[in-house]
């Protein structure tokens, strides 16, 4: 989209001087996100992110931006209560100059202030970035621990529960409308669905899902992306500021969040490298991201929930595989695809499943390194 089309929308929100800059973010799957720096009345520069949220994906936009308002509302009255401090410590929504209910300027536009000083990693060998970022995921849950979670809209329904992905794999295996690019897509992803579908890795695929259900571990608030790449780390200190991206902010399991932080932070090349002999997971990084969300966690998480830990790493990267498995034969509809790399979707599939194959590998370490800081 051209820059200037660009502004004229980021005039529609309330923002004090005028755009000197316009960069493309590249990074997120699902929304088109710009960063946009002012030059403020006092000649001061000021930065914005300008976000084109996807309603494909969140049909429910307005619902999803009262989620977040309330969370981040609650998050702030806490730390006020608390005596701590609010700088930095969540997102912060633009109001639009109609005043819209939701921050929303013709329907899919939203803006948020940048968060000052910071950068994110899409993967660290730094155990102290780790350490770090495990206490960011930590922190949230425990800064969310009083908010009901049954208050919370659920977004996309059935997000992390497993056994639906598992069906949604299914369906896209069954799906008869891309049949030209479903025979050589499916011969390209042979192994991979053959290693997904092994009946011994299926019949785990419900085991967090049933402790939900059966209330074994409580329903909490939950981020659902913890992503390494959704963490904010200052650019000076390194240490972590806050978590980004709280579009998927529903009712979960304190689990998921761990999991998919560790997804991406065990791992020690991109999500979609194309060098499989450069990804593995690796253990010392799985601990250093542990001591630091169990840090944060210990007063509120319970036995149950720490038990199944690392079965929550293993329930993450299994999860991803099989939505960027199903998307690739599917042909590409849900996670945006980079035409410069070839079977973009494949390329993400087969690195979470060599991810998945050293997880089956070290699960004793895993649970080790749980019992070294947990209670
Ligand atoms: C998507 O949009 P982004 O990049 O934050 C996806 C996550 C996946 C992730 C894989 C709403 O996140 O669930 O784990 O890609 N978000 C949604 O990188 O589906
Ligand atoms: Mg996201």
């Amino acid at each position: 989209m051209n820059k200037e089309k660009l502004i004229n929308i980021a005039k529609n929100f309330k923002i004090d001087g005028e755009p000197i800059k316009i960069t493309q973010c590249e990074s997120g799957h699902i929304n088109r996100t710009y960063a946009l720096t002012y030059k403020t009345q006092e000649n001061e520069e000021k930065k914005y992110i300008l976000q084109y949220v996807n309603t494909n994906v969140f049909p429910n936009l307005p619902e999803l931006m009262t989620n977040i308002r309330n969370i981040t509302t609650y998050m702030n009255k806490k730390a006020v209560e608390n005596g701590e401090s609010t700088d930095r410590l969540t997102i912060t929504m633009i109001d639009t100059l109609d005043n819209n209910p939701n921050s929303l300027y013709n329907k899919n536009w939203r803006m948020e202030e940048f968060i000052d000083n910071t950068k994110t990693y899409l993967t660290t060998e730094n155990l102290d970035i780790l350490y770090e970022a495990g206490k960011a995921a930590g922190k949230f849950q425990k800064h969310l621990n009083g908010f009901p979670a049954e208050n919370l809209y659920e977004i996309i329904p059935k997000f992390h529960y497993t056994p639906n992905r598992v069906k949604q794999l299914e369906e896209a295996m069954e799906n008869k409308e891309n049949k030209d690019i479903r025979s050589e897509r499916f011969e390209l992803a042979k192994d991979v669905i053959e290693f997904v579908t092994d009946k011994k890795r299926l019949d785990k695929t419900n085991i967090i899902t049933n402790s939900l259900e059966t209330k074994k571990i409580p329903l909490r608030v939950t981020h659902n992306d913890t992503k390494l790449s959704n963490i904010l780390f200052d650019k000076d200190t390194e240490k972590a500021v806050c978590l980004i991206d709280l579009d998927t902010v529903m009712p979960g399991s304190i689990v998921y969040d761990f999991g998919e932080g560790l997804r991406t932070g065990i791992t020690t090349a991109p999500e979609d490298s194309q060098d499989l002999s450069i990804v593995s997971a690796d253990i010392t990084r799985f601990e250093a991201y542990t001591k630091g969300f169990l840090s944060e966690v210990k007063d509120i998480i319970t036995e149950e929930e720490l038990e199944l830990l690392p079965l929550g790493v293993w329930m993450m990267t299994y999860e991803n595989a099989i939505r960027f498995l199903a998307d690739y034969l599917n042909g590409d509809i849900y996670f945006a695809t980079d035409e410069n790399i070839e079977n973009h979707n494949l390329v993400r599939a087969k690195v979470q499943l060599k991810i998945l194959k050293q997880l089956e590998e070290q699960e004793n370490e895993m649970k080790g390194v749980i019992k070294k800081y947990g209670f």
